[in-house]
């Protein structure tokens, strides 16, 4: 007997809908005193019915839709139902409140999507990618989560985890008949699937580079001596004027985060205080926080001003940032032009971009410029790149495994030895999409869910 639990699953917040869901063997008796409509439920399922919205007293508090979800078809694979109210707080408080006094109890973070998993609906990494979904906040992140949730990455791995079975039963094979001769072209076939494996799992595990760039995002620190035009280059970007700008030197104190979407890449622009010699406390604080945010930074956004020659202090920002991945952005392009370009381009080569953030002028080449830098223009994310860091870990550790068998058939070694590696591989393989998770991997991936999905 599953019992039955209830939700808020839309934002606490104000606004022209509310959802409560509702899961569990008694969802109907307990919706019955939620929610009294002119057909029962039970008789419409997968159909919205109007009807009123009834509080604990059983008085009606809102009038609205729900519907019902037969088990085994719906998001858990239990029996569901969703309310559809106004999503005015008091209303879904209280209708919430009347759902735990007919015996439904308080849903725990993720735990609709942990009955999924716990039904065979989800696979761990099809789970996963709800979340991944939930916090997309790029349009390549969210496409991506979406063909991960229809079980595009979990179909590739099961591709890789039945050709390792494959593999394993052959070598238990020769394990069972040690005094059958091994052939030499068993060897070669198998050493050539191995290959192919190893293959598969290092270009899964390698999408992750890209993959970290639209889930986690890429710090991106302005950096630059006072006054050239740092905070008003992140207001240019963003389209708001979210850092102060005046025409004093070290306006800009401390560190100024904010997130922005740059196709597929989300960003996370920093803007900076002037990083320059000063024995004034606050500003010298404000300066190792530039600093630090440079060492930081996933990409350094070296401003200068164009209208000046480089000074000491941009020289010894060069010397900073040498070696980091980093684009010159030269503002001031509306003004008469002084600073040394060749310079310039012996350190950024051709990472050099004009602007002008007064004239807003120069910015759509600066974006080309930053998504050059990533090299990820044109990879589709229709599921098959990594984003999650524990998918990541378990395909490299998994590609290791199977390295580690593959020298063991090269190197003439028992096929019990290759047999041990291959089968810590598929064990790692399904720990990734949940075949044998630990209790703990499964605790920690929904505690990162909110309440309600
Ligand atoms: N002509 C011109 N002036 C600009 C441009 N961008 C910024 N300014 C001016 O330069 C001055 C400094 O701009 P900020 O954006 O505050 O410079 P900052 O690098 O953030 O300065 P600190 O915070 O003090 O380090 C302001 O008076 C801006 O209006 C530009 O493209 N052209
Ligand atoms: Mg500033």
């Amino acid at each position: 007997m599953t019992d039955t639990i209830a939700a808020i699953a839309t934002a606490p917040a104000r606004s022209a809908i509310g959802i409560i869901r509702l899961d569990g063997d008694n969802v109907l008796d307990i919706a019955a005193k939620v929610f009294r409509s002119r057909k029962p439920l039970s008789e419409n399922p997968c159909l919205m019915c109007f009807g009123e919205m009834l509080d604990a007293a059983g008085d009606v508090i809102d009038r609205g839709l729900a519907v019902y979800f037969r088990a085994p078809g719906s998001y858990t694979g239990g029996n569901m139902i969703e309310l559809y109210c106004h999503g005015s707080l008091a209303v879904l408080k209280e209708l919430l409140a009347s759902a735990f006094a007919a015996g439904a109890r308080p849903a725990k973070p993720g735990e609709f999507t942990r009955r999924a998993f716990l039904n065979n609906r989800l696979d761990l990494t099809q789970a996963e990618a709800v979340i991944d979904l939930i916090d997309s906040d790029t349009k390549a992140a969210a496409k991506n989560a979406a063909a991960q949730i229809q079980g595009v990455f979990g179909a590739r791995i099961l591709a890789v985890h039945d050709a390792l079975v494959d593999l394993l039963s052959e070598f238990y094979a020769y394990v069972d008949y040690p005094d059958d001769e091994i052939e030499e072209t068993g060897i070669n076939t198998q050493t050539a699937e191995l290959d192919r494996v190893i293959s598969e799992l290092s270009k899964l595990s390698d999408s992750y580079n890209s993959g970290r760039l639209i889930r986690e995002g890429v710090k991106c620190a302005i950096i630059g001596r006072p006054n050239v035009g740092k905070s008003s280059v992140l207001n240019t970007i963003l389209g708001f004027e979210r850092s102060i700008v005046t025409e004093l030197e070290g306006t800009t104190r401390d560190t100024v985060e904010e997130v922005y979407s740059l196709g597929e890449i989300k960003l996370r622009l920093i803007d900076t205080a002037g990083i320059r010699h000063t024995d004034e406390p606050v500003e010298k604080l404000g300066v190792k926080r530039s600093e630090a945010a440079a060492r930081e930074a996933g990409l350094i956004l070296a401003v200068f001003d164009g209208s000046r020659p480089l000074s000491d202090e941009d020289q010894s920002i060069i010397e900073i940032i040498s070696g980091r991945k980093a684009i010159a952005v030269i503002n001031k392009s509306d003004l008469t032009q002084a600073v040394d370009i060749r310079v310039l381009e012996r350190k950024f080569g051709a990472n050099i971009c004009r602007v002008s953030a007064l004239d807003k002028t120069g910015f759509d080449a600066l974006s080309d410029l930053i998504r050059d830098t990533f090299n990820i223009s044109g990879i589709p994310f229709c599921g098959e790149t990594v984003t999650n860091p524990r998918h990541a870990h378990s395909l490299r550790r998994a590609a290791e495994m199977c390295v580690s068998a593959r020298k063991a058939l090269a190197s003439g070694l028992t096929p019990d030895l290759a047999a041990a590696d291959i089968e810590d591989a598929i064990n790692e393989l399904n720990e990734l999409t949940g075949k044998s998770a630990s209790e703990e991997v499964i605790r920690r991936i929904f505690e990162r869910f909110c309440v309600g999905k």
